[in-house]
């Protein structure tokens, strides 16, 4: 229960139905004196009894978020009162909207497209400073207006093929292949870029997933613990403690972070440990980074075989590798050497080597230091693609361009090629709704929630 509830209309029949029933200055409110965009105090009363004291704002077409005559009802938060409100209107003739259906209308009704469509959803779920600012980036327009550039490139240099079908006889070429071949790899480029940016555009939606591996007594779940504030996971001087992965989401300056703690690694013959120790690599496959713990309390050579065991599972090119040589504070200032020591032997300046104390949350922000510095892309402008449905267009787009520049190259007919491009465009069109069908709307609103 909130202290208000807004009921919203929509449609020929909104502003009628409303006025019908709301008494401004004691006198029921004229339809022809309503002015849009303003709010009225009244009360609402039906067969004569007062329902409640209530605030209106009318809307008129096409000045309203659907698009259509809409009135907004602010009235007391109180369930009966939103019960009683809602079964006078369904007398009047109202019906209750379905999930998304007023972004579906006013999507129908040309107010935005697609992909801002869903961006609306994507900011009601934003859950950080960045996935919000991806959201409010999206629904400005700004990708769309990416995916309408390269269309419209295309639909050009598609329209200069056909028009060479109807010429067939006479041999001409009014698409220059050289010039087509310069704008498919262009196109490509940005396609992929895009499609590529998902992977990131995902982590920020749902955390930025970061997988804390080591072997077994390194101290990944007190690292954990310390990084959330709390006792999440189960820590013990056993090894082998933890065995199941655990997840938990952490907003860090605005990034949302999905920290992993594993299993430690170590070689074992029990049957769950391995089940655990397993599901450690996928989740190192799985990351964006992936924060190696070492135990300082042990010899320099089983430090270095362990940074070197993780560092082998860890995809350089995709992954951020930091290194955290645990429990300094059973050194003097040994860490520091060992850190060095590890640098040279390691030789690779793309790993991050930072030293702590989990148990002791000393030092905890090198490691959020090393963290953020893993992370330039996230403060970027570039349109980041946060959506799977968009992903599998571009993917799809991706490879039917990939078939016209093989197609260019195999000198194959301009039928085929073209109808290769048109396959593209319906792909990207598809994005922003320029191409859809019921079922693909139907599936998309279904998500929303009911008065969205
Ligand atoms: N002195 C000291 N001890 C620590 C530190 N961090 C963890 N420990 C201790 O190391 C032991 C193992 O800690 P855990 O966090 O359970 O280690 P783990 O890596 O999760 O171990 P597994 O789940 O078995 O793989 C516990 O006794 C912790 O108290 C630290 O910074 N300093
Ligand atoms: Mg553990």
């Amino acid at each position: 229960m909130g202290a208000i509830a807004v009921v919203r209309i929509s449609g020929p029949e909104a502003i009628p139905i409303v006025s019908s029933l709301l008494q401004c200055n004691g006198k029921l409110l004229d339809i022809n004196s309503i002015i849009s965009n303003k709010v009225y105090y009244g009360h609402l009363i039906y067969k004569g009894g007062l329902l409640d004291e209530v605030l209106v704002a009318f809307f008129k077409a096409p000045h309203s978020f659907t698009g259509e005559d809409t009135a907004e009802i602010s009235i007391h938060g109180s369930v009966y009162v939103q019960q009683k409100l809602l079964e006078v209107l369904i007398l009047m003739g109202c019906r209750m909207a379905e999930p998304g259906e007023f972004t579906r209308r006013a999507f129908v009704n040309g107010k935005f497209d697609l992909a801002q469509a869903e961006a609306i959803a994507d900011l009601i779920s934003s859950e950080s400073e960045t996935a919000h600012r991806i959201a409010v980036n999206q629904l400005k327009g700004g990708f769309s207006k990416e995916l309408q550039m390269m269309r419209s490139k295309l639909l050009e240099m598609t329209a200069l093929m056909e028009l060479e079908l109807d010429f067939s006889e006479e041999d001409v070429e009014f698409a220059d292949r050289s010039q087509l071949k310069v704008l498919l790899q262009e196109t490509l480029n940005h396609v992929n870029r895009l499609k590529d940016s998902f992977r990131l555009g995902n982590a920020i939606k749902n955390g930025v997933p970061v997988a804390i591996v080591g072997q077994t007594n390194t101290g990944k779940s007190t690292l954990l613990n310390a990084l959330l504030g709390e006792d999440r996971a189960i820590v013990s001087d056993i090894a082998g403690t933890t065995r199941d992965t655990i997840e938990e989401t952490l907003n860090i300056d605005g990034v949302l972070y999905r920290f992993i703690d594993t299993a430690g690694l170590r070689h074992t013959d029990e049957t769950i440990e391995k089940i655990g120790i397993e599901r450690t690599f996928k989740k190192i496959s799985e990351a964006l980074l992936v924060i190696g713990v070492l135990d300082s309390t042990l010899d320099y050579d089983a430090i270095l075989s362990s940074a070197r065991e993780i560092a082998a599972k860890v995809d350089q090119q995709h992954q951020q590798f930091i290194l955290c040589i645990n429990k300094v504070d059973t050194l003097d200032d040994k860490g520091e050497t060992y850190k060095n020591q590890l640098r040279q032997d390691l030789d690779d300046d793309s790993i991050l080597i930072v030293t702590l104390s989990a148990k002791h949350g000393m030092g905890l922000d090198n490691l959020i230091d090393a963290l953020k510095q893993s992370q330039p892309l996230t403060h970027s402008d570039t349109t980041l693609v946060t959506n799977i449905r968009h992903y599998e267009a571009l993917q799809n787009a991706s490879l039917s361009l990939e078939q016209v520049q093989q197609g260019l190259e195999d000198n194959i007919p301009t039928d085929l090629v073209s109808q290769d491009l048109r396959q593209a465009l319906f792909y990207l069109g598809s994005i922003t709704g320029e191409i859809t069908t019921d079922e693909i709307l139907g599936t998309i609103f279904s998500r929303f929630c009911i008065g969205k």
